[in-house]
C-alpha cells in the first residue's frame, strides 16, 4: 500500500496528542496517511477545499477530530462522500461531552461514525479505518487480524496487585 488512503484532520494543533493515537495505529499497520490542521471555524476555506478534493485525491477514509463546538467532522461529511470517522477530543470545560454531542447528532442523510471521547476514540478511529480498508486488501486484513489477536493474547487471565 503506497497511496495515501486516509486523511487525519483536526481542528487545532492542541488536538494532535489525541489524534496521534490514530496515526500510531495506521503506522503500526503500514497504512499511508496524511495529517492536517483543518478548522471548521478558523480555516473554513481549507475545510471546503479539503472536502472538495477528497474523492479525486483517492482518500478512502477521513478521521476528523475536534473539541468543544466540534463542527469539523460533520461539515466534512457534508462536503464529501468519503466516510468520516469523528473523534470527540476531550475538553477542559466539559470533559468532551460537548465534543461528543457536537459530532454525534448529525441530521439524517449525512452520517459521521462517532467514536468515544479522547485517546481511546482516536485509537479506535485508526482501527475502524483499517477495518474499512481491509475489506478490499487481504494483506492488510492479515495484519489487522494479527494486531487483534496479539492484543487479546496480551490480556492476563487474572488481575494482580500493582
Ligand atoms: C477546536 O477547538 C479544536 O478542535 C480544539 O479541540 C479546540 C480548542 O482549540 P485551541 O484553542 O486549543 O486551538 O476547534
Amino acid at each position: 500500500m503506497t497511496e495515501i488512503s486516509v486523511g487525519i484532520i483536526m481542528g487545532s494543533q492542541s488536538d494532535w496528542p489525541t489524534m496521534k493515537e490514530a496515526a500510531d495505529i495506521l503506522d503500526a499497520l503500514g497504512i499511508p496517511y496524511e495529517k492536517k490542521i483543518v478548522s471548521a471555524h478558523r480555516t473554513p476555506d481549507r475545510l471546503w477545499d479539503y472536502g472538495k478534493g477528497a474523492v479525486d485525491r483517492g482518500l478512502q477514509v477521513i478521521i476528523a477530530g475536534a473539541g468543544g463546538a466540534a463542527h469539523l467532522p460533520g461539515m466534512m461529511a457534508s462536503k464529501t462522500r468519503v466516510p468520516v470517522i469523528g473523534v470527540p477530543v476531550q475538553t477542559k470545560a466539559l470533559s468532551g461531552v460537548d465534543s461528543l454531542y457536537s459530532i454525534l447528532q448529525m441530521p439524517r442523510g449525512f452520517p459521521v461514525a462517532t467514536m468515544a471521547i479522547g485517546a481511546a476514540g482516536a485509537c479506535n478511529a485508526g482501527l475502524m479505518a483499517a477495518g474499512i480498508l481491509a475489506l478490499q486488501d487481504p494483506e492488510l486484513a492479515e495484519k489487522l487480524n494479527k494486531w487483534r489477536s496479539d492484543l487479546s493474547a496480551s490480556i492476563a487471565d487474572e488481575p494482580t496487585d500493582v
